[in-house]
């Protein structure tokens, strides 16, 4: 086949021009630029890191890789396939994780075949599943030495420092779209008090760093087209420490949404508690062994924070000029936040039944009496 040429170059370091069946762009995921690369016997995803997210590519791929090696020991042990049970990471022909060519920073992975992820949730059974591969992802993790990790976004999940960089955007207002939006920033304001509920706590150690996906949106999790049985999670950039609640919350912020992240009619926009509760089920029977009553009690918060951190950050992406996150429309990013904010109020108003639920799931998961207090 000819070779798009944006892509000529790279591919030599990795395959025989020559032998390449077929190459798709994949549209899924806001930051980097993916490509299916289909050769006859296998197929590979082959992808271009966004280096204006991630600075410091390498460090990305340092713990892309030694996560990577640690679960595939772990996987074996267990009885499951390494092909199919984590991302595997695929060299260059000079045997090189991350190839710097004609500007940009790529690397390879093979493509796990007869499987999908979903950008809506199929089925609440599915939905467990997303829930008990996040919890699985935190138990395979939780001896992992966290200080060999590099932090390659600093302050990712920080929300109090995301609200500072919102407000100075806002001050710059270098695109003049703050006018635009004003109740959407009044709504940041208002809710200043919550933003650092989490992040006090990890401060005064009252719950555990843990080694964390940080970008568990349903679209990260593998599921197997025959079984339907959850695989592992892929979109491994994110990885460095952080607290398990970002990593239940994040997965449920879209996972639980009865609609698309942009969806513009907001009267669509609510919580599936039905989905709520499978997949808080899945990740709790997973997390049995290692979850603290502390994090436990910090789980609505987890929800509650993912989300109203996320509509943040596509408003300050939208005042600041859209540079951070893929958009196909001027507003994207806007109706983005706006659908994000009402998910907030919808997190915020269902709070009690929202707390039932997880006590109820703990309660029929036998965990001790002083755990089941949400
Ligand atoms: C980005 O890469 P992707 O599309 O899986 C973002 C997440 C956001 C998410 C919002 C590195 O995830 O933090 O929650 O978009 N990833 C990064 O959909 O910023
Ligand atoms: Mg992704």
């Amino acid at each position: 086949m000819v070779l798009p040429d944006n892509l000529k170059n790279i591919i030599t370091e990795y395959f025989d021009p020559n032998k390449i069946v077929d190459i798709k762009t994949i549209n899924q995921g806001h930051i980097n630029s993916t490509y299916l690369v289909e050769l006859p016997e296998c197929t590979y995803i082959l992808q271009k890191i966004n280096d204006f997210v991630f600075n410091n590519p390498y460090g990305v791929m340092h713990n892309i890789e030694t996560i990577t090696k640690y679960i595939k020991k772990k996987v074996i042990y267990l009885g499951k396939d390494p092909n199919r049970s984590l991302l595997n990471i695929v060299l260059s022909s000079s045997d090189q994780s991350i190839v710097f060519m004609d500007d940009a920073y790529w690397r390879c992975f093979q493509y796990i075949k007869n499987a999908t992820t979903y950008d809506i949730v199929p089925s609440k059974e599915v939905f467990e599943e997303v829930g008990r591969a996040v919890g699985e992802f935190q138990t395979l993790l939780c001896h992992f030495p966290i200080q060999i990790l590099d932090e390659t976004i600093k302050h990712f999940h920080d929300t109090p420092f995301r609200y500072a960089h919102f407000l100075e955007t806002i001050r710059r207002n270098k695109y003049h779209r703050a006018e635009e939006c004003q109740e959407e920033i009044q709504f940041f304001q208002k809710n200043e008090g919550i933003y650092d509920l989490i992040s006090n706590k990890l401060k005064n150690n009252i719950i555990p760093y843990r080694v964390n996906h940080n970008d568990t949106k349903i679209n990260n999790v593998m599921i197997d087209n025959k079984t339907q049985k959850a695989l592992c999670l892929i979109d491994l950039d994110t990885v460095m420490k952080g607290t398990l609640l970002y990593d239940y919350g994040d997965a449920l912020r879209l996972g639980a949404s009865t609609a698309r992240e942009d969806e513009v009619d907001l009267s669509k926009v609510a919580i599936d508690l039905e989905l709520f509760e499978y997949f808080t089920r899945g990740f709790l029977k997973e997390v049995k062994s290692i979850i603290t009553p502390n994090e436990i009690k910090g789980l609505y918060e987890g929800y509650l924070l993912m989300t109203i951190e996320v509509a943040m950050r596509f408003l300050d992406d939208f005042i600041g000029g859209d540079k951070y996150f893929k958009t196909e429309y001027e507003k994207h990013n806007l109706d983005r936040c706006r659908n994000q904010i009402k998910l907030v109020e919808e997190i915020m108003y269902h709070k009690e039944q929202l707390l039932q639920i997880i006590v109820n799931v703990l309660k029929e998961l036998e965990y001790p009496d002083e755990y089941c207090v949400a």
